[in-house]
């Protein structure tokens, strides 16, 4: 059983003495294992069956008034996951409302054209087809400072109070939905409290059906546009006014997006064209686009990387009590007996490895260079890929190809910059080339995954940390070479040239802003929620709730440093919306016991030269980045293991009044 006991305490010996052997940090027994899950044993799931699916261009984005215009509903359906002689696996996915067949977990991708509006009505059809609403796949906890449907309007997206332990909410399922690095006004960002439930015909009497923020964002999007709301729907712009670049699509609802991810809300969205992009053809292509013809040999697609358990009926298996976390006892007691919630986890960690929708799909690949666009979409795991030859061998294993990575979440990097481990915190892009030019017809590759399986602390493979069991969460993907189709014509990584980038101008403030985590008082060392806060004159964090007052208020058009010290023992993936920021650098920190101690900055990652929306703080380490908020309104920052977002580890956001 995964237990967090030792790692807080190797958290807290790291934070209290920065010199000390790295060794003494090693968080896991040495014998790799699969993760816990549910029924179905990982080992037993035949690898490298089903091809990698190419998710394709999601089709119907009519031009209307000048703007493409998608309607995109979020239903309920069965997918094979696992391959053939497998049970299939029910998921929430998003598709074409206008055709059931382009309903897929992940999305089909939408292709955005930069400086012209992209248009979405996302509409919430959690609903069986006799209008009544289908509960959630997955245990919902009810005890959290979540959207909380049934406490009406007058205790919506707050946590209920209840006199004995509840079980999981059945009730419909709010949805939200956020483009992630969007550039984007605060009625379209998808914000916590603007979920709303489907329009089902048999929603519970007293039962709110929008979250606080709702009607207005409806009303001033309606005033912007004209377009009117439909019960059940969201109408979000995109302006797109951004650098060309690779997004993704999440629901985004207070204190159940874990779960709405994990169940399957998740796509990809590319932003093409204007200065910040290259010519056609430089780049291995083409990726899918609307319209095209069965057969087209794709060298452009994204690769989305999830962890996921599965029972032995191939439902998604997700933790139904907090007991399956092992730091408590197996049934509490919990909320209201004692401080920890009855099922919320941590972190989730799966035991099988699924891209693009499938468990350990295998890609055919030309002898040719192909580019990649990855999204980690896991809910807490970081991932460390390395393409090597043989998928056992021992950790770390040797590159047998580099992973040039040319883009970030923001858009292009200065220069490509060549990897042999390519590190991905949750919700981190990385736009790469790998080159199998020269490759035997028949040969193998596979991308394999070196990060924990368990939460990161920093650190080095086989030093700090073991890295993700070869048998099951260490493998990810397969690569088998065939004949070419056709010659390549794209430019060797080496030799790209890419757009230039435009540093951010003069700080006018700086934020010092906290990570933290808050542990129960009833059983020892069991961490009950994250938090974000601020940091005291003297250092100390100053942890906040969600619900406490806004505490960042950037002035409109104001360039700001926001330093995150990182109090806790792992490592969070900080993710701040309306922005693409740069990371300035990090520096160690004495935590808790010595948080006046800093330690000399190191520059920023090789990968992280361009611009980036989500930003890895490790523990007792201050990250600093720099953003522009040139766009008024209401906005969160937080941290994207989507098990801390859950639970408290969010912030609003103002800029302007
Ligand atoms: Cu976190």
């Amino acid at each position: 059983m995964l237990t967090r006991r030792h790692l807080i305490k190797a958290g807290t010996v790291g934070g209290a003495a920065l010199l000390v052997p790295a060794a003494l940090t090693l968080r896991r027994p040495a014998q790799a294992a699969p993760v816990p899950g549910g029924t179905l044993d990982p080992a037993t799931v035949p690898k490298y069956v089903l091809p990698l699916f190419v998710p394709p261009a999601m089709p119907g984005g009519r031009s209307v008034a000048g703007v493409d215009f998608h309607e995109i509903g979020v239903r309920q359906f069965n997918q094979r996951v696992l391959p053939p002689g497998m049970p299939t696996t029910p998921v929430f996915g998003y598709g074409r409302i206008a055709d059931s067949s382009t309903f897929h977990y992940p999305a089909y991708t939408i292709e955005a054209r930069v400086d012209r509006v992209t248009r979405v009505r996302w509409a919430n059809q959690l609903m069986t087809s006799n209008g009544n609403y289908r509960p959630h796949l997955l245990p919902v906890d009810p005890t959290l400072h979540w959207a909380n449907p049934p406490g009406g309007t007058a205790g919506r997206d707050m946590r209920p109070e209840f006199t004995t332990t509840p079980g999981p909410y059945r009730g419909p399922v709010p949805v939200v939905t956020h483009l992630h690095g969007a550039h984007v006004v605060e009625e379209s960002d998808g914000y916590p409290e603007a979920w709303y439930l489907p329009p089902a015909r048999n929603i519970p009497r007293g039962y709110a059906r929008v979250g606080s923020f709702h009607d207005r964002f409806k009303a001033e999007a309606v005033g912007h546009t004209g377009v009117d709301w439909p019960t059940g729907s969201a109408v979000f712009d995109y302006r797109n006014d951004q650098r060309a670049t690779t997004l993704w699509f999440h629901s985004h609802e207070l204190g159940i997006t874990r779960l709405n991810i994990y169940a399957g809300l998740t796509g990809m969205y590319l932003l093409r064209g204007g200065s910040a992009d290259l010519p056609a053809g430089v780049l291995p292509g083409p990726a899918p686009q609307p319209g095209d013809p069965p057969g087209v040999r794709y060298h452009e697609l994204p690769l989305i990387l999830q962890d996921r358990s599965f029972n032995a009926d191939g439902s998604l298996f997700f933790p139904s009590s907090r007991g399956f976390f092992g730091d408590t006892p197996p049934n509490g007691p919990f909320l209201p007996t004692t401080d920890v919630s009855p099922i919320w986890n941590p972190e989730f960690f799966g035991n099988t490895m699924v891209v693009n929708g499938n468990t350990w799909p295998v890609l055919a690949v030309e002898p040719r260079r192909y580019r990649f666009r990855v999204l980690n979409a896991c809910n807490a795991r970081t991932l460390m890929v390395k393409i090597a030859t043989d998928p056992l061998a021992a950790r770390p294993a040797k590159a047998a190809l580099p992973i040039w990575v040319i883009g970030t979440d923001g858009g292009f990097l200065p220069a490509p910059v060549p990897l042999e481990s390519a590190r991905l915190g949750v919700s981190e892009r990385l736009d790469v080339i790998v080159d199998f030019t020269g490759l035997p017809v028949g040969s193998t590759l596979y991308l394999i995954n070196e990060g924990p399986d368990e939460p990161f602390g920093g650190g080095t493979v086989g030093v700090d940390f073991q890295p993700a069991d070869p048998g099951t969460t260490g493998q990810v993907l397969k690569f088998v070479v065939t004949a070419a189709a056709s010659a390549d014509t794209s430019v060797p990584p080496a030799q790209l040239r890419l757009p230039s980038i435009t540093r951010l101008g003069g700080a006018s403030v700086i934020r010092r802003l906290s990570l933290n985590e808050l542990t129960s008082g009833t059983f020892a060392d069991a961490p009950t929620e994250g938090m974000l806060g601020t940091v005291n004159a003297d250092g100390t964090a100053a942890p906040l709730p969600w619900m406490a007052p806004v505490t960042e208020n950037p002035r409109r058009g104001a360039t700001e440093i926001w330093e995150f010290r990182n109090f806790t023992g792992d490592a969070h993936p900080i993710h701040v919306h309306q922005v693409q920021f740069q990371v300035l650098d990090r520096r160690p920190f004495g935590g808790t016991d010595n948080p006046t101690q800093i330690g000399p900055p190191r520059p920023a990652e090789s990968w992280e030269s361009g611009f980036k929306d989500t930003v890895v703080s490790l523990p007792s380490e201050i990250t600093r980045i720099k953003a522009r908020f040139d766009i008024a309104g209401r906005y969160v920052w937080h941290c994207h293991i989507i098990d801390h977002e859950d639970n408290e580890m969010m912030r609003p956001y103002q800029v302007g009044s």
